[in-house]
């Protein structure tokens, strides 16, 4: 008899989970009743947590596969507790997206256009600029810069970014360009993504964001993002970030096509190339918005789903510190809720992300310090203001008990 068939299924199937497709089917209950294997796959892993030991890809497996949301969640919640402390980090920061036409027109989004399609946009290094003093000026500690792969535009003014906002704030942290384009860079000038990264740090460049991993798996890859940089190539520009000292951040973008099995290659990817470099601050799952993208026709992640996937992640990147929420994506209310299943960080007053904004994502697009800082003490713990390299600015404590204020 094979025991847990249940698991077995899901490495072929493309994830759904809602609470109807974690649980077993009847049939699938009455074998995973009857099975010589062990009831309670979760009593394993919570023993090897208890015990510090690593967790495989099977476990990543079980974790997903569990319809005992509370119990992963817990167990996240216990990891998180030992690791990060109660601190809530997050970040006054604003996106600047300075241009929607891409070349690789992935079917997951709906912010790219060609070049002179209607609602293509390009900015100049100035309008840029304009939106980073704004910022400043609004006391932004981290610009956060991604566009679409326009091999039209100029390497130069992709630089002139950067050492514009440098000039204007030799503190403020610039986190900036995604592995895919940085790799649409070197491509331009004809020189290897190390050049440019080494120019660019140069320039004053501190991080690259987590954007572009999408699922690493080429099956994935080849069904949604065909034209993008390969799994194995994010990987290596990350490497050589991180070699050359920039930080930079892990995104998984989860809810469409891809298999339990590939989320938790995803994952194990990243924890190997962590264990080598230690060069990533945080991982960010995003939850897909399915609205305007080619895939619209996909339901998208439940909130079950985006619960587990951070609570699993918690679980399997042992070595990462920041496991990040990211509200834009999934509402401010289920970002708090997730700071339950595991995440230490919010991601943070935005001011402006165009890429949620166009695939449908109505959850806003700025969020006033103050409300950041409200939704993090209604959990009960203290709000820590950092800056992009993850230095504390600032403690905010929870107001004592409201009760006894009265
Ligand atoms: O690279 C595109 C993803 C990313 C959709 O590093 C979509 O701190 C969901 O990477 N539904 C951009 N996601 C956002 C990103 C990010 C966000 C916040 C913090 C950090 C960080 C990084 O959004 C893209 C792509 O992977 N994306 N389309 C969509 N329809």
């Amino acid at each position: 008899m094979i025991p847990l068939a249940v698991v077995a299924s899901s490495q072929v199937c493309p994830l759904r989970l809602g609470w109807a497709a974690a649980l077993p089917s009847p049939r699938a209950r009455l074998r995973f009743m009857s099975t010589e294997a062990s009831p309670d796959p979760l009593a394993a892993i919570e023993a090897k947590v208890e015990r510090g030991e690593r967790l495989t890809a099977a476990d990543g497996i079980a974790l997903f596969e569990s319809p005992q949301l509370l119990r992963v969640g817990r167990l996240a919640d216990q990891v998180r507790r030992g690791k990060a402390g109660d601190d809530v980090y997050f970040v006054v920061n604003r996106h600047i997206n300075y241009t929607n036409v891409c070349r690789n027109r992935c079917r997951f989004c709906a912010f790219s256009r060609d070049e002179g399609e209607p609602g293509a946009y390009t900015l100049t290094v100035e309008e840029v600029l304009a939106k980073a003093g704004e910022a400043l000026a609004e006391g932004a500690t981290e610009i956060h810069i991604v566009g679409g792969e326009n091999p039209r535009l100029p390497y130069a003014d992709m630089r002139a970014m950067v050492a514009g906002i440098r000039r204007m704030a030799p503190d403020v942290h610039i986190k900036a360009f995604t592995a895919s384009e940085i790799a649409c860079f070197a491509e331009k000038e004809g020189v290897t993504p190390e050049a440019i990264l080494r120019d660019l740090k140069e320039a004053g460049l501190d991080s690259l964001p987590g954007g572009g991993a999408e699922i690493l798996s080429q099956r994935v890859r080849a069904a949604v993002c065909p034209a993008k940089i390969s799994g194995e190539e994010w990987l290596a520009i990350h490497e050589t970030a991180h070699r050359l000292g920039l930080r930079t951040n892990a995104t998984m973008l989860y809810g469409h096509v891809e298999t339990v099995a590939e989320r938790v290659d995803h994952l194990l990817r990243l924890r190997e190339l962590q264990d080598r470099t230690g060069g990533f601050q945080a991982f960010i799952p995003l939850a897909f918005q399915p609205g305007r993208s080619a895939l619209s026709h996909l339901p998208g992640p439940t909130g079950v789903d985006d619960l587990k996937t951070l609570a699993v992640a918690r679980l399997l990147l042992d070595n990462f510190p920041a496991i990040k929420t990211y509200w834009v994506m999934t509402g401010i209310k289920l970002a708090q809720t997730a700071l339950f299943f595991g995440a230490n960080d919010m991601d943070g007053t935005v001011v402006e992300e165009v890429i949620s904004l166009l695939s449908g994502a109505d959850y806003g697009q700025a969020m006033p310090k103050a409300e950041l800082i409200r939704v993090i003490h209604d959990v009960g713990r203290p709000a820590v203001e950092r800056d992009g390299a993850y230095r504390v600015l600032r403690r905010y404590e929870p107001p004592g008990d409201k009760e006894a204020e009265v």
